[in-house]
């Protein structure tokens, strides 16, 4: 039987000559080997605590190397990864440790105390700190450990990993993806982005959401091509090393800040063959802009958590050209539809519900059966929440019908910078705050952001709130990307005839504050 562990499908592209250079950081340099067997060493370590079958593997450190390893490690002993936004406070850890119950979690040594209080909480039972200069117990404890290791043998259904999601309701939910959905996912993108060994991808993306760990990661591994690994954006760092790459990947932000800065041109870009955006929509001016400042039209695709990525603007010219405002075709093997209330498709030009079937398509949602059914149809779809619409037009000129626009979301959601941030979890804080009647939080355009995060207040009759204590409460509360850059307080809310809030209207007044 052949092994489906996602490492080994990996594995299956490093090149025959493992002295060769993988990552590469600012300060160091990793060769395929290294990444063998100091992934090993992790895997060995994780197997000598004996844990049962399915064990999460509970992870919030700053970005490294040996972030990634640990990530690899976690696949080849077969256990369950779970990443972790390095922004999340007490309460949301807490939380994620709680529902997800991990039997290792590893944190960063400044943060020790208040998670290993939480990890106590939840049961863990090991817990090890992992900083982003090699040090830490998790490294030392794994040191001694051998440097070669045989790969769990895993199924494909077999789950992988959990990455939570925020909610509607304000209760985040971990979408369970298995080594199967993963695995299909880069395979797909392998061949469709024409992945090659002589490729160097700029790696800036963090790596505790899809985008960064499975697309950006899984694409230069299973291609075997080098990554050079930088802690985070930075725009600097990106002029520097941009002549020698030929992919990069980024949230649209990446690319709003890259144009903000008039060294980067054509020169700079010489060598990439390849710009992607995704995790919001890029605006068709920063697609236009791109393409009259370096010549390359970036490659916007389009994907989520539960489902890894499903559209993808084409890579060859032989698939059709790549459309800004649009996120391209059905990758080969997702199927994808836009359907009314009803689940009756809809024609080219209109507009729908999008809903998704695939290899890649998440089992459903940990611990959350109900949820899991109220998300997909009974034959079998997903309901992603966004709505989108079959060609139609775009930037003024008319799309081919087998190209998808996302125009909306059905689900009450703010994109900033990549990130998500459901306004629900946010009016609930606010609405326990003393003096507080009601709340509403709402997306704003943002020049850098896409989208920023506003919350809009009612106070109780007789209350004097102060924003400046609001915001600090948050601030203390929940990650800060989450955070209202603006708090407004206003008489009352406008409601419909339904007694709803109305958030078109409130976006509407606010749009420009
Ligand atoms: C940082 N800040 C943000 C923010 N990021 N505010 C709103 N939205 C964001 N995304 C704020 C912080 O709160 C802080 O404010 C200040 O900016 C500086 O923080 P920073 O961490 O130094 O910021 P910076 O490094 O500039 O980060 C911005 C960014 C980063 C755009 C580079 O957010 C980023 O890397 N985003 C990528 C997200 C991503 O990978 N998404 C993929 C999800 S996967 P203060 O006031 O506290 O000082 C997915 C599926 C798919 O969606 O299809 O891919
Ligand atoms: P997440 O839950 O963090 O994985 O975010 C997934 C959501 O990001 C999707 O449901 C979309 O709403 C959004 N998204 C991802 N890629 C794009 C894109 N290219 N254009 C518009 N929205 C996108």
């Amino acid at each position: 039987m052949s092994n489906a562990n996602l490492y080994t499908v990996l594995a299956s592209g490093f090149p025959a000559d493992r002295s060769q250079i993988a990552l590469e950081t600012p300060e160091l340099l990793y060769t395929w080997d290294d990444i063998d067997h100091a992934s090993a060493c992790l895997a060995n370590l994780l197997t000598s605590l004996n844990l049962p079958e399915g064990s999460r593997v509970a992870v919030q450190v700053e970005k490294s190397p040996e972030a990634l390893l640990l990530y690899l490690a976690t696949l080849r002993a077969g256990l369950v990864y779970l990443p972790l936004n390095t922004a999340y406070r007490e309460s949301e850890i807490s939380y994620f440790l709680g529902d997800a119950e991990p039997a290792v979690v590893v944190c960063s040594s400044k943060n020790l105390s208040w998670v290993s209080k939480a990890a106590a909480q939840a049961g863990t039972a090991h817990v090890y700190t992992l900083d982003e200069d090699r040090t830490g117990t998790l490294l030392h404890a794994a040191a001694g450990q051998s440097r070669s290791f045989k790969d769990v043998v895993r199924k494909a259904d077999d789950l992988a990993a959990i990455l939570y999601t925020s909610g509607t309701t304000g209760r985040s939910k971990g979408a369970m993806l298995s080594h199967g959905n993963l695995a299909s996912n880069a395979q797909v993108l392998h061949r469709y982005w024409g992945w090659r060994s002589d490729d160097v991808l700029l790696h800036m993306l963090p790596i505790f959401h899809v985008h960064g760990l499975f697309v950006a990661s899984h694409g230069a591994l299973l291609a075997g091509a080098r990554m050079i690994w930088l802690p985070k954006l930075d725009v600097e760092q990106a002029l520097h090393y941009l002549p020698r790459c030929t992919v990069m990947m980024g949230v649209p932000t990446y690319y709003v800040r890259l144009l903000a800065e008039a060294r980067f041109n054509r020169k700079v870009c010489a060598r990439m063959r390849l710009f992607i955006s995704g995790s919001a929509p890029l605006l068709m001016e920063t697609f236009n802009d791109f393409r009259e400042r370096t010549g390359q039209s970036i490659l916007e695709r389009y994907g989520m958590s539960e489902t890894v990525m499903l559209t993808s603007n084409p890579y060859d010219a032989a698939d059709g050209e790549r459309r800004g405002g649009t996120v391209g075709k059905a990758l080969p093997g997702v199927q994808v539809r836009v359907v009314d209330d009803n689940g009756v498709e809809q024609g080219a030009g209109d507009i729908g519900n999008v809903q998704v079937r695939g290899p890649n398509v998440f089992s459903g949602y940990w611990r959350m059966p109900e949820k899991t059914r109220e998300e997909f149809t009974s034959d079998g779809w997903f309901r992603t929440g966004d709505v989108g619409r079959w060609g139609g037009e775009s930037g003024g000129a008319a799309v081919p019908d087998d190209y998808l626009s996302i125009v909306g979301r059905s689900k009450d959601l703010i994109i900033s910078g990549g990130y998500n941030v459901y306004p629900k979890e946010i009016e609930l804080i606010i609405d326990e705050m003393p003096g507080v009647m009601e709340s509403a939080v709402i997306g704003v355009p943002h020049p850098d952001f896409g989208e920023a995060v506003v919350a809009v207040v009612v106070a109780r009759e007789g209350a004097a709130l102060d924003v400046a204590a609001m915001q600090a409460e948050l601030k203390s509360r929940i990650a800060n990307f989450k955070v209202p850059k603006q708090l407004h307080l206003i008489d009352q809310l406008p409601r419909n005839t339904m007694g709803k809030v109305q958030k078109n209207v409130l976006r509407e007044s606010y749009k420009t504050a």
